[in-house]
């Protein structure tokens, strides 16, 4: 078996076939995703049948899992894996929808500190139509911007925050099925990060912002803050640097965090089921 990597046409992106992944991959097999990864930013892994265990020490030889502050959707043996489901069991759904993860552009626990470096999202059950993923490039979009912005925005820095009852443009679902206050109350303390981001291992500059958790620029007033940061969530999403994902069982998406936002594009129609699981791994603290 050998391993071969397609670049797909969009601004980000490749396809890797011919690799059973698993904890006890050869060093090789690992170095090649992490350099793909770096070149491409999103790696969709075919054909892969990983059970929780196994993705979690998969996930392992790419760095530190992080396990999310709330406890809910966690899986109970396994709880670095969050478990993204629409089945609805005992009248509530199994696992996190896109009322929880992903309704919104974002990059992955940027409301962190030290937000994740990558993560991975395996296909368990997929439904026959909706629930795509969609990831754009912040490289790219960093690069598309006007000169004048470009200038603006190096060197400063956005407020990103966990709790959605904060964040006028993300807003509560009617669809979120848990208490909200009890879900949102877990005390996460704000964090800081450029809006101009360099890639830990690449260097290069990308635009570090979403709508999912960037809510103000730090030393700037609302009156001119609130509209640049319009502008940079509508620029970010602009088609030429997304990729959208439909989902095929068995299949293991891996992206940086860093350099990318994404998006649960969403429209599963009943009675259609996706089970989704994810892991992340650990990151730096960013810097411009
Ligand atoms: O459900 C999806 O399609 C995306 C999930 C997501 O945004 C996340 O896991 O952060």
């Amino acid at each position: 078996m050998s391993m071969t990597i397609s670049p797909y046409p969009n601004a980000l992106g490749a396809e890797i076939t011919g690799v059973r992944l698993s904890s006890s991959c050869d060093e090789d097999i690992i170095a090649a995703i992490k350099s793909a990864l770096h070149e491409h930013l999103v790696l969709v892994i075919r054909d892969q049948n990983l059970d929780p265990g196994e993705q979690v020490a998969f996930s392992e030889r790419f760095g530190e899992l992080v396990v999310r502050v709330s406890g809910e959707f966690l899986h109970p043996d396994y709880p670095p894996v969050l478990i993204l489901s629409n089945r609805i069991v005992d009248g509530k759904a199994e696992g996190a929808t896109d009322a929880y993860a992903g309704s919104h552009w974002h990059s992955d626990l940027t409301y962190a500190e030290k937000p994740s470096f990558g993560s991975m999202l395996h296909a368990i059950e997929v439904a026959e139509e909706g629930g795509d993923t969609a990831w754009a490039n912040m490289y790219a979009a960093y690069d598309a911007l006007p000169g004048d912005i470009k200038n603006r925005i190096d060197g400063l820095n956005a407020i990103h925050i966990r709790d959605r009852r904060r964040n006028p443009r993300a807003g509560i679902s009617e669809n979120f099925d848990r208490d909200v206050n009890e879900y949102y109350d877990i005390k996460v303390p704000d964090s800081v990060h450029p809006m101009v981001r360099r890639h830990p291992i690449t260097g290069l500059k990308s635009l570090y912002v979403s709508p999912r958790f960037t809510v103000a620029i730090e030393g700037v007033d609302d009156a001119e803050g609130q509209p640049l940061l319009d502008e940079l969530f509508e620029h970010q999403k602009k088609p030429e640097f997304i990729f959208q994902h439909k989902w095929r069982r068995g299949d293991l998406v891996f992206w940086d965090n860093s350099a990318t936002i994404h998006l649960a594009v969403g429209g599963i129609k009943p009675p259609g089921v996706r089970r989704l699981h994810r892991t992340s791994m650990a990151g730096e603290v960013p810097y411009g």
